[in-house]
C-alpha cells in the first residue's frame, strides 16, 4: 500500500468555490478525497482557518483549528470557530486520514469572504436620480392580457438614468470592494471599465423582504489619484413589466441605488465612497429598457467617458437621498446571471414573405450582439421568436400583453459599432432584422446566452442520437430557464411557477449543481408563504400574479404547486445530502400541510349532506374541493382548463398523501420523532380514504386517466395487493392510446418509473422510443432544440401554435434516463452509497452517465460489443457502491481482466436468480462477460443511429 497518495482537493465553502461576499454565519466545508488506490474511506479530518494565507501555512494565530476529528464526513462540515467579521477574507485548508492510516498533506488553501454582516456596516444612503415615475399600466384580466393585440406603447417609457461620482484616492490601494444594489437593475463602471461580469443584478427576488446586494472585487479598477464610479439603472423586475399580464411597478415606480466602495490602503487605513447627495445624475443613450418590451439605444447620445474622472458633469443634477429600511438586504447567494455562452448565427434566411431572419440554430434566453457600420441615424430593429410558422415566415409566438419584444439601435455613424442590450432579454432562436444597412451576414450576429451560471454536473449519452438530442434539449431548457429564478419559460411569463420546478428539480440536480440556486429561491418561497400556510403558485409572488390567482381561482395556491415547499427541499437533500436545507424549511413545510389539512377537513364537497357516516368521515382526508391545476396540460384534454377540471380532485388528494409522507420522513431525519409518527399516521389515513373513495375492485380508478394511475402507484395510494391490478389498468390505458403519453405536468415525472417498478419495462421503453405525438421523440423529430410547453406545440399537420417552446417541466424524464437507462442511482442521500444497475435490455447498444457528486465523479456506463457486455463503474473515494451485472449468473465475470474474487476493491459479490451483485469500494472498474439477452428484451429501436 502506497502511503502518501492520499489528497484532499476540490474544496467548497457552502457549496461554492472561494465565494466572496457571503453572509452565512456558520459556513460549511466540503472536499473530495483523491487516491490511486481502491476502497478509500475517510477516517478523520482536520480543518484550519486563518485570516491570512501566511498564518494558515504556519498554522499559527489561527481563527479555528478543528483538531483531528474522527469522522467519515467530507461534505457539509460546519465551521466552529469564533464569530466571523464583516468584509473579511478567511483562508482554510484541510487534511484527511483514511482507514488504512494513510495521511494526506494539507490541501491547497481556499478562501471565503464575508459581506457586510451588520446593518451598521452600511454607511451608504439610498439615492434616487431625478426621474419621472414609471407609468403603472392598467391591470388586465388574464383573458385580456392573453388576447391583447394593440401595439406596445413605448412612448410611456423613460430613459435609463446615469449616476456618477468622482472621488480621490490618496495612496496605494491594497484591496477595494464595491457593495451595491438597486431598485431596478443596475450596471456599474469604475474609471470607464465595467465592474464584474454579472448581468441583471441585483436579480429577481421578493424585494420587499429579500433584496440582494452584490460584492465586487474592484482592487484593479481603483487607482491612486482621481477616480470616478458610475451606474446605469433600468426598470428591471422592480418597476418594469413582468409576468404573464406584463404589468409594471410591481415593487415600486421609482428607481434607486445604494452603493458602498470600501478601499483599504497598503498601510491598513480605509476610505469609503458611498452613494449620497454628491452623486450626480443624467440620462444618456438608453432611450428605454424594459425586460419585456425591449431596449432602445440611440448611439448618437452616448456620453463618452462618463465614468472617467475628468468627465465634465457640471450639467448633471444631484441625486436625491431617500430613506428606505435596509432590513431587507441580504448578501447575494449563488452563481450570478452571466453571459453563459455565445452562439454564432448559423444562417440568414429570407422568408417567403421577404423578411430577413437570422437563425441561431438553438432556442435560448438572452440577447443578440450585433456588429454594424452605416450612416448616422440609421434605425435597426431586432425582433425575437422561438419558431417560424408552417410556411417558414417569422412568427411572434408569444402570447400576452408584451408580445413585441423588440430591440432597437440607432447608429452613431462614422465607423464599426456594436450593439448589445444591457438590461433586457428574450426567449428566441430567430431574430428578424429590419433596417440593417447593407447585407445582413451571419458573422455580424452572435446570440449571448443568459443563465445563472451553474456548474454542469451531469452528462448522459447513449447509442440513439435522438435520445441524446432529447438530453441536450432538457439541458438547454434548464440552462435558459434557471435565470435568477427557476422560470417556467423565458418569453411569455418568466415566472417562478412552483409546480414546474417541483417536477423538474431531480433532473435539474443531475445536470447542474443547483443546491445554492434553489435554496435561495426556497428562501423567497418561505418569505412569500401566506399567514394561513398557503404557498403561492408563483415565487416571487408579485402583485399581478396575486391578482390573476385571486380572480381566476379565488386563492393563491394549488395542489402539486404549493407542494414545492416539501418536494424541492427533499430533492435537494436527496441529491446533495444537505440536511440544513430540510431544517431551514421545516416550519414552512409544516405550515403548508396544516393549511392543506384544514382545507381538506373544513371545505367539504357539495353532496356532503347526502353522504352516510362512513363517507362523511373519510371526506376530511380527501382534498377534494376548490380549484387546482391538476395534471396540468394532460394531452387528451381539449384545453388546459379542461385538464385541470378533469383531474384536480384526485391529484390534490394524491399530493396531500405524498407530501405528508415526505414530511414524515423529513421529520425523522431531523430527529423529530413524534412529528414523524403523526405525519406518517396522517398519510396512512389519507391513503386509506383515497383507496376507499376512488379504487374499484377491478383495479380501475374512478378518475380514469393515465396520471391518476401513475400517482396512485408512485405514492402508494392503494394497497400492495391492489397495485398489480392498478398497474395493469395503466398499461391498458397506454396500450389503448397507441403507446403515447397522456400524462400531464405532475404525473409524468413518475410514469416510466412506475412502469419499470411494476414489471412493465417494455411499455416504458415503447413510450421512450415513441415518435408519434404526444411523445418526447416527436418533439425531437420536429426539430426541437428545447423542451416544449405542450407536446403539440407544433401539430402533426405542421401547424405552429403560440405555446412556449421552452418549458422544462416535461423534461423531467432526464432523471429517469440517468437512473434507469444509464443506471446511475443513489442508495443513500448525497450518494454516500451508490447503486449502479444498467438497463441493458432497453434496446440500445450503449449508454453512459457521469455525475459529479459532492464526493467526486461517479460513472455508470455499459456497452454491448459482439457477444460481450462491458460495464464501467467509477465509485469516488469515501463512498461505496453496488453494481448489478445483469444476466451474469452463469458466466465468468472479469474485472479489468481479473476474476471477480481476485479483483482489488471488490468487497463481496453474490448472485440472485439472474444477476450478480458486486459490492465495491472506491475506484474505477471495468467488468466484462459474455452476455445472453433475456427473453423479454426490447429490440433495438429502428432509428438507433449511432455506431
Ligand atoms: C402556465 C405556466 C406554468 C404552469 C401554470 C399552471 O401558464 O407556464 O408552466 O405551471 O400555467
Amino acid at each position: 500500500m502506497a502511503l502518501g497518495d492520499l489528497e484532499a482537493e476540490q474544496l467548497l465553502c457552502e457549496s461554492m468555490v472561494n465565494p466572496v461576499g457571503i453572509d452565512i454565519r456558520v459556513p460549511r466545508f466540503s472536499w473530495q478525497l483523491k487516491s490511486v488506490r481502491r476502497g478509500v474511506l475517510q477516517a478523520a479530518y482536520r480543518i484550519m482557518v486563518a485570516d491570512t494565507e501566511e498564518k494558515l501555512w504556519q498554522g499559527t494565530g489561527l481563527i479555528w483549528d478543528s483538531g483531528k476529528v474522527h469522522s467519515d464526513e467530507s461534505v457539509f462540515c460546519a465551521y466552529e470557530g469564533e464569530p466571523l467579521l464583516s468584509g473579511k477574507r478567511y483562508y482554510w485548508r484541510v487534511k484527511v486520514w483514511d482507514r488504512t492510516g494513510a495521511e494526506s498533506e494539507w490541501s491547497t488553501a481556499s478562501y471565503w469572504e464575508t459581506g457586510l454582516l451588520q446593518r451598521e456596516d452600511w454607511k451608504a444612503l439610498w439615492i434616487e436620480p431625478i426621474q419621472e415615475p414609471v407609468v403603472e399600466d392598467p391591470v388586465l384580466s388574464l383573458r385580456e392580457a392573453l388576447q391583447y393585440n394593440k401595439p406596445t406603447d413605448t412612448s410611456i417609457l423613460h430613459p435609463c438614468p446615469l449616476l456618477r461620482k468622482s472621488f480621490f484616492i490618496s495612496s496605494t490601494v491594497r484591496k477595494a470592494r464595491l457593495y451595491a444594489t438597486a431598485h431596478g437593475t443596475y450596471m456599474f463602471q469604475i474609471n470607464g471599465q465595467k465592474v464584474g461580469n454579472q448581468e441583471l443584478a441585483p436579480e429577481f427576488t421578493s424585494y420587499d423582504r429579500y433584496l440582494q446586494y452584490q460584492t465586487y472585487e474592484v482592487t484593479d479598477l481603483v487607482k491612486n489619484g482621481a477616480n470616478a464610479i458610475g451606474a446605469i439603472l433600468s426598470d428591471g423586475w422592480y418597476a418594469g413589466r413582468i409576468g404573464l399580464s406584463g404589468n409594471s411597478c410591481q415593487y415600486g415606480d421609482r428607481l434607486g441605488l445604494l452603493f458602498q466602495l470600501e478601499v483599504e490602503y497598503e498601510d491598513g487605513t480605509q476610505e469609503i465612497v458611498v452613494s449620497d447627495h454628491e452623486v450626480k445624475c443624467s440620462t444618456g443613450h438608453l432611450i428605454y429598457s424594459d425586460q419585456f418590451i425591449g431596449e432602445k439605444v440611440d448611439a448618437r447620445r452616448i456620453k463618452d467617458g462618463w465614468t472617467l474622472p475628468d468627465y465634465d458633469d457640471s450639467g448633471w443634477e444631484p441625486a436625491q437621498e431617500t430613506h428606505f429600511d435596509i432590513s431587507n438586504l441580504v448578501a447575494h447567494y449563488g452563481e450570478p446571471v452571466r453571459v453563459a455562452g455565445k452562439l454564432p448565427a448559423v444562417q440568414v434566411i429570407t422568408t417567403p414573405k421577404g423578411e430577413t431572419v437570422v437563425d441561431f440554430g438553438q432556442v435560448i434566453a438572452g440577447r443578440v450582439s450585433m456588429r454594424v457600420e452605416g450612416p448616422e441615424g440609421t434605425e435597426i430593429i431586432l425582433e425575437h421568436s422561438e419558431v417560424l410558422d408552417e410556411h417558414g415566415n417569422f412568427l411572434n409566438n408569444i402570447m400576452g400583453r408584451h408580445k413585441d419584444q423588440k430591440d432597437m439601435y440607432i447608429l452613431r455613424g462614422g465607423g464599426p459599432e456594436t450593439f448589445e442590450p444591457v438590461f433586457t432579454f428574450h426567449g428566441f432562436r430567430y431574430v428578424k432584422v429590419t433596417g440593417y444597412p447593407g447585407t445582413v451576414r451571419s458573422e455580424h450576429f452572435t446570440a449571448m446566452v443568459l443563465s445563472s451560471d451553474m456548474r454542469y454536473t451531469g452528462f448522459f449519452e447513449c447509442s440513439d442520437e435522438r435520445i441524446n438530442r432529447l438530453q441536450q434539449n432538457i439541458v438547454w431548457s434548464q440552462k435558459t430557464n434557471l435565470l435568477s429564478i427557476p422560470m417556467d419559460c423565458p418569453q411569455r411569463e418568466r415566472a417562478g411557477w412552483t409546480g414546474d420546478i417541483q417536477v423538474f428539480a431531480p433532473t435539474a440536480a443531475f445536470n447542474m449543481d443547483v443546491l445554492v440556486f434553489l435554496t435561495r429561491w426556497l428562501r423567497n418561497l418561505a418569505l412569500e408563504q401566506l399567514p394561513n400556510g398557503e404557498v403561492p403558485n408563483v415565487v416571487p409572488y408579485h402583485k399581478s400574479f396575486r391578482h390573476i390567482g385571486h380572480t381566476l381561482m379565488g386563492k393563491d395556491s394549488s395542489a402539486g404547486w404549493g407542494d414545492a415547499v416539501i418536494i424541492v427541499p427533499w430533492a435537494l437533500y436527496q441529491a446533495y445530502g444537505d440536511v440544513r436545507v430540510l431544517e431551514e424549511f421545516y416550519d414552512s413545510m409544516v405550515r403548508w400541510i396544516s393549511y392543506v389539512r384544514q382545507t381538506a377537513e373544513n371545505e367539504l364537497p357539495d353532496n356532503y349532506d347526502q353522504m352516510d357516516d362512513v363517507q362523511k368521515e373519510r371526506q376530511k382526508y380527501l382534498w377534494n374541493t376548490g380549484f387546482h391545476f391538476g395534471d396540468w396540460l394532460m394531452p387528451s384534454a381539449s384545453s388546459p382548463t379542461e385538464s385541470a377540471m378533469r383531474t384536480k380532485e384526485v391529484v390534490a388528494t394524491s399530493f396531500y398523501a405524498y407530501s405528508t409522507a415526505l414530511l414524515s420522513e423529513t421529520a425523522a431525519i431531523l430527529g423529530k420523532h413524534p412529528d414523524a409518527e403523526a405525519y406518517s399516521d396522517l398519510s396512512r389515513r389519507i391513503r386509506q380514504a383515497y383507496a376507499e373513495e376512488y379504487l374499484q375492485d377491478d383495479g380501475t380508478l374512478s378518475a380514469h386517466f393515465q396520471g391518476a394511475y401513475v400517482l396512485a402507484l408512485q405514492f402508494g395510494l392503494v394497497s400492495e395487493e391492489a397495485r398489480g391490478q392498478v398497474a395493469d389498468q395503466l398499461a391498458r390505458l397506454i396500450e389503448g392510446n397507441g403507446y403515447r403519453l397522456d400524462t400531464g405536468f405532475v404525473s409524468v415525472p413518475f410514469l416510466l418509473d412506475v412502469l419499470c417498478k411494476y414489471g412493465k419495462r417494455d411499455i416504458a421503453y415503447k413510450l421512450l422510443y415513441q415518435t408519434e405525438c404526444p411523445s418526447w421523440l416527436y418533439e425531437v423529430e420536429r426539430g426541437a432544440t428545447t423542451i416544449w410547453e405542450s407536446w403539440s406545440a407544433i401539430k402533426p399537420d405542421g401547424t405552429v401554435s403560440s405555446m412556449s417552446f421552452n418549458h422544462y417541466a416535461f423534461g423531467c424524464v432526464g432523471d429517469w434516463l440517468y437512473r434507469e437507462i444509464a443506471g446511475l442511482r443513489k442508495e443513500q442521500a448525497g450518494y454516500k452509497k451508490i447503486n449502479i444497475r444498467p438497463a441493458v435490455d432497453c434496446g440500445l447498444s450503449y449508454a453512459s452517465a457521469k455525475y459529479e457528486s459532492r464526493y467526486g465523479t461517479i460513472v455508470s456506463g455499459w456497452s454491448k460489443q459482439g457477444g460481450q457486455l462491458i460495464v464501467t463503474a467509477v465509485i469516488p473515494p469515501n463512498t461505496t457502491g453496488t453494481v448489478v451485472l445483469p444476466n451474469a449468473k452463469h458466466v465468468t465475470v472479469k474485472e479489468s481482466g481479473t476474476p471477480l474474487n481476485e479483483a482489488a476493491g471488490v468487497i463481496s459479490y453474490h448472485q440472485n436468480e439472474f444477476d450478480v451483485s458486486v459490492q465495491l469500494g472506491s475506484g474505477s472498474y471495468r467488468f466484462t462477460y459474455d452476455y445472453q439477452p433475456g427473453s423479454a428484451e426490447t429490440p433495438s429501436p429502428a432509428a438507433s443511429r449511432k455506431k
